[in-house]
């Protein structure tokens, strides 16, 4: 069956199930070369779904992180892929899993909306989400 393009909604182009809570960025001290983004991620579709991607247009490089600790050193390293069964969900804290911001296109301040796009293979998720000076209260 063929669908117009022109009336599906943006929604059935969206990763299939993905929910998105939560979402915030730290603000970058002055000069600082990047930031995280933290958030809750929330299988709510029937099949499982796995996250490929992560693009910012205010930053030139965008990708998911891990936080490790050993020793009492801190360290970050690459983390490739998130995927969540039906009815999973991955947070992503400080401390934690984040996504990494680097290469600002601008400043950002407390308040201002930082774009993020989420690739699930070829579907994507698009949303804003506030800079923030400190970790928002748990709900
Ligand atoms: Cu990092």
């Amino acid at each position: 069956m063929l669908l117009l393009a022109g009336v599906l909604p943006s929604a059935a182009l969206a990763c299939p199930g993905l929910e998105v809570k939560g979402a915030w960025v730290r603000e970058p001290p002055p000069a600082s070369p990047g930031t995280a983004a933290f958030m809750s991620l929330h299988n709510a579709g029937a099949s499982a779904l796995t996250i490929t991607g992560w693009r910012s247009p205010q930053f030139g490089t965008t990708m998911l992180h891990a936080t490790l600790s050993s020793g009492g050193q801190t360290k970050m390293r690459g983390h490739a892929q998130l995927s969540m069964a039906p009815g999973e969900g991955i947070v992503l804290a400080p401390g934690g899993l984040h996504v990494m911001l680097m290469k600002p296109t601008g400043t950002l301040h407390e308040g201002e909306p930082v774009s993020l796009e989420l690739s699930c293979g070829p579907q994507t998720t698009s949303f804003e989400m506030p800079v923030r000076r400190e970790a928002p209260a748990a709900p």
